[in-house]
């Protein structure tokens, strides 16, 4: 049966006959124009929405900076000297360094977190295998070695939760052979640096604590101590590849923490046994301060091996400087900047100039033939010479830190001239071809950004807070992973590693987050850094602050006095 058309839709039908609409164009026309502002509508609003959203992720991220800032002004923090956060944001800070230190904590964030994470109570963080490893005997050395970074970003509740592991899960009783110097820097300074910056009592017991049990290190025929030590049984010895002989930074980076150990507890013991070492060896100081890595406990004098501002020589000479400034450079203390000044001499004369560029490089010495290599290591050496420059008359000054500006140079470069822009362990010079990277592998070393923080210190240079703003964003594009920050094993082909350094947690965040904080923060009159970058108080030799002591010198020499406020750069 066929169906039965309606007059409607025989009518309605011819709607859709293009006939229709050919015999009338003012329809077709209109029909036309109203498809159009349809879809004119419709796209209009699709990217309203997408304008919206970018702008609430936008303002979202907004909010969370200024959260952080809002933290950041509650906390009133020892280290600004009573000063808090807001009153700091009021020396006219400029946003994008606000947002750059806002990123680095962010770093320090992820990077705790992560180890909170899969690692907690371990000495280190793998990872990539999301586990932890006690490569210092397990003490929580990225707990301790945190715990001054964490209050100075003003992360409280991951500082409080640090201090509960302290001061519940912390134990030196343990039959573990560790390091004398890695145990000293590491643990000892974060304990020393915690309580500086905290007043919290527990920090302090618990350095005593790990200090009487490293004492036995230094009984010696000469009072050098041996490198290694077993914490429970307190029996010492040097391992077997020196012949006998401890490692010349091992045994002379002790002194900062013995002697604000013995400031703090009003003990003087820990001071003598550290400041004998450093008596011992002037003893055979040769004219150009240079020591060779190797020496001697049962003599004290230096034997065979090189001369080096790189690895196992570097901090023996940044104690020397800073043990003066933490004595206040006064008479007492003399000596030691009286050693330093020659092992500057010495430094000099091991500057050579690479072609064709020019870079300046603190090259190695064994016997009488110097080697063209230089160690990131040696990249503290920037940051030292120019802490050190203020000692100096004026002209010598000047002088010596245009050096301390083109080593920095030198140590940027060694990061900008690789692919990932990071920097690998050691380099090599070659006429003609200036430098190329010999060991390839990136741990996370913090010496570059450690001298880059120095430099604009003294100098009020922004550049140096560029440079270090890239080596930081190297790092984020390198070794930030879901579950931590890892090294490099090349820095060539970029191919990670397996493990967090606790100094990058200790050192390289700290010195990145002070480079773009105000020099208030943690000022360089009041403190001083250990060398894992643990800030130790100044206070006179017999334990009072140092603004309460009487025969004060002056702090800070008139050329640098500006950038001590930081005002004149943030105008
Ligand atoms: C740190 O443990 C200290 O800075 C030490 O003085 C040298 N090596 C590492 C960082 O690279």
């Amino acid at each position: 049966m066929g169906k039965k058309v309606s007059a409607s839709t025989v009518r309605g039908g011819r709607y859709l006959q293009p006939r229709y609409y050919f015999k009338r164009p003012r329809r077709l026309a209109l029909i036309f124009l109203a498809v159009i502002s349809v879809t004119w509508f419709v796209y209009d609003r699709q990217s309203l929405t997408r304008v919206h959203q970018e702008e609430i992720l936008r303002l979202n991220e907004e909010i969370t900076i200024l959260k952080n800032t809002l933290e950041d002004m509650r906390v009133p923090m020892k280290a600004t000297g009573g000063q808090t956060q807001s009153e700091i944001h009021e020396e006219r800070y400029d946003p994008i360094t606000i947002q750059r230190r806002e990123k680095v904590k962010d770093a320090m964030l992820h990077a705790w977190t992560s180890y909170e994470k899969y690692a907690w109570g371990k000495d280190e963080l793998q990872p990539q295998t999301r586990d932890g490893v006690d490569s210092f005997g397990g003490l929580g050395a990225t707990i301790v070695d945190s715990l001054d970074t964490l209050y100075i970003m003003g992360l409280e509740v991951q500082f409080q939760r640090a201090r509960e592991w302290i001061a519940n899960r912390l134990d030196f009783n343990k039959n573990i052979e560790v390091s004398v110097f890695e145990t000293t820097i590491r643990v000892l300074g974060g304990l020393l640096s915690a309580y500086d910056l905290s007043d919290d009592k527990i920090f302090l017991e618990k350095a005593r604590e790990l200090a009487d049990k490293l004492l036995p290190a230094w009984d010696s025929p000469t009072g050098i101590p041996y490198n290694r030590i077993n914490l429970a049984y307190g029996n010492a010895h040097n391992p077997s590849w020196t012949g006998g002989n401890s490692i010349l930074a091992d045994s002379g980076s002790e002194q900062l923490e013995f002697i604000a150990l013995s400031q703090r507890t009003k003990d003087p013991k820990y001071q003598q046994k550290a400041e004998k070492v450093i008596r011992e060896i002037q003893k055979n100081f040769p004219d150009n301060g240079l020591l060779s890595i190797h020496i001697d406990p049962r003599t004290g004098v230096a034997s065979y091996g090189s001369i080096t501002f790189g690895a196992m020589g570097d901090s023996f000479y940044e104690y020397l400087l800073k043990a003066w400034i933490q004595g206040n450079k006064t008479e007492e203390v003399k000596f030691y900047r009286e050693m330093w000044e020659k092992s500057m001499k010495g430094l000099e004369s091991l500057i050579k100039r690479s072609t064709p560029s020019s870079f300046a490089y603190i090259a190695e010495k064994f016997g009488n033939s110097l080697t063209d290599k230089m160690d990131e290591l040696a990249c503290f050496a920037p940051g030292m010479v120019a802490l050190g420059s203020f000692g100096y008359k004026p002209g010598e000054a000047e002088k010596i830190l245009a050096l301390a500006e083109e080593l920095a140079w030198t140590c940027y470069n060694f990061y900008q001239s690789t692919p990932t822009k990071l920097a690998g362990e050691n380099y090599y010079f070659h006429e003609g071809k200036d430098m190329n990277v010999g060991t390839s592998w990136n741990i996370l070393r913090p010496e570059t950004v450690e001298s880059l923080f120095y430099l604009w210190r003294f100098t009020g240079n922004k550049t140096y807070q560029e440079w270090g703003w890239n080596i930081f964003q190297a790092f984020e594009k390198n070794s930030r992973i879901e579950t931590g920050y890892v090294g490099l094993r090349d820095v060539i082909s970029g191919t990670k590693d397996n493990m967090m350094q606790s100094f990058f947690l200790a050192e390289t965040l700290k010195y990145l987050y002070l480079l773009f904080s105000p020099p208030s923060v943690v000022p360089l009159d009041a403190w001083v850094f250990n060398t894992e970058a643990h800030p130790l108080r100044i206070v006179t030799r017999d334990g009072l602050p140092e603004d309460l002591s009487a025969n004060q010198e002056p702090k800070i020499p008139r050329y640098m006095q500006g950038r001590k406020e930081g005002i004149l750069d943030y105008k």
